[in-house]
């Protein structure tokens, strides 16, 4: 095989990776790598609210192939948030600058569940418009669509707005357990009719951001969460695209945050990639992780760390590399694009041995 991309997005090396198929270079790219640190973002959004942007197909279109243009990253990421499938059902929330979510009417009751709106596909037309669009400018690199997991999207809904300690959730979850299990069926369907449309016109894999999922025990995770991530999966059917599932501070959950129904699961900095392997097992593709944090050191720094980073994910079935979180929004776009092509060098010749270095 050569090292030039492939033709189409379903052959892509993320793909590939994703499958445990053999690939022509570790494929990369970076959670959050639109819309944060690129100053061309910063202009485009100018005097347009988050959610706004997020139901305008020509924005998203642009704000999603920027990250790709300049960095030449491996895939794109559909621009949107994991709250708009809720704001679309009508849900009152707000993405306040420098905060993020805030729900007007936070879930504090078993009547509050019960009046939580459903999402309805029809208004899910702007969606499709974008993947359609994005995915025709993209060619051969493939989109990845992404939701948010029912834990996550329910520490919001509890809590009202971002937390620490998601203490309120976790006592909702122990205190009313039957109206929690209703509260993240709910949520399950929502985040998978939001796959599934971005699926259905286009993208070529997916993620589900179960970004907190961390601070709950293996026990609680695999009894009162597990089965409604594995739900979201589910509601894919048969479509064949690779399942990415991802967490912060998952160490502990890592063959479950699997079990759930990934293809390949996203690990943070914490854990280095042999030991995830060892844990996740044999049968799943590993992506990550690279500290955000050492994007902000020197360049000598960031190669060392990168270097480990590839080596210690040659110990999984395919590796796709990315950060161990989202992009801060203080680094260097110049750095990112840097990783990219250093990630790029390091796996072409030891992954292609028929093919001499760049
Ligand atoms: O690459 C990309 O940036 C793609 C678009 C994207 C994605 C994948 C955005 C745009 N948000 C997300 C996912 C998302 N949103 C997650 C999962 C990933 C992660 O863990 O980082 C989470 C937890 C959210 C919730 C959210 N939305 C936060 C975090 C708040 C907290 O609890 O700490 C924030 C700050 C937002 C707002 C947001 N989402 C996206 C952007 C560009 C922004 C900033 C808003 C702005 O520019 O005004």
């Amino acid at each position: 095989m050569s090292a030039p991309a492939s033709a189409s997005p379903a052959d892509s090396d993320l793909v590939r990776a994703a499958r445990g198929l053999p690939v022509s270079r570790t494929p990369v790219w970076f959670m959050r790598q639109a819309g944060r640190s690129l100053p061309e973002y910063r202009e485009l959004r100018a005097g347009t609210k988050m959610l706004d942007a997020c139901q305008d197909p020509d924005l998203i279109t642009e704000i999603t192939l920027q990250p790709v243009r300049r960095h030449g990253v491996d895939a794109a990421i559909f621009f949107s948030d994991i709250v708009l499938p809720l704001v679309v059902a009508g849900v009152d929330i707000e993405i306040k600058p420098g905060v993020g979510p805030v729900v007007a009417n936070p879930v504090r009751s078993v009547a509050d569940v019960d009046t939580l709106p459903d999402l309805e596909p029809e208004r899910l037309a702007f969606l499709e418009t974008a993947v359609r669009r994005l995915v025709a400018e993209l060619g051969a690199t493939p989109l990845i669509g992404f939701a948010g997991a029912p834990f996550t999207l329910a520490t919001y809904l509890i809590e009202g707005g971002p937390s620490k300690e998601h203490a309120r959730t976790k006592a909702f979850m122990y205190a009313e357990p039957e109206a929690w299990s209703r509260l993240l069926q709910k949520l399950s369907v929502s985040s998978s009719t939001f796959l599934r449309t971005q699926v259905d016109a286009g993208a070529s894999a997916v993620q589900l951001f179960d970004s907190w999922a961390g601070v709950l025990s293996a026990a609680d995770y695999a009894e009162r969460v597990l089965p409604h991530s594995r739900a979201v999966f589910d509601g894919l059917g048969d479509r064949d695209v690779p399942r990415i599932h991802f967490g912060v501070g998952t160490g502990e959950l890592l063959p479950l945050i699997g079990d759930a129904g990934a293809d390949v699961v996203g690990v943070d900095w914490r854990l280095p990639l042999d030991e995830a392997a060892r844990r996740v097992g044999p049968g799943r593709s590993l992506q990550g992780n690279l500290d955000p944090a050492v994007l902000l050191a020197d360049r000598e720094t960031v190669d060392r760390e990168v270097r480990r980073v590839v080596e210690q994910g040659k110990a999984a079935r395919g590796h796709i590399f990315n950060l161990g979180h989202g992009v801060l929004p203080d680094t260097d776009p110049g750095v990112l694009t840097h990783v990219v092509e250093l990630v790029h060098e390091l796996t072409v010749s030891s992954a292609c041995p028929t093919t001499p270095g760049e």
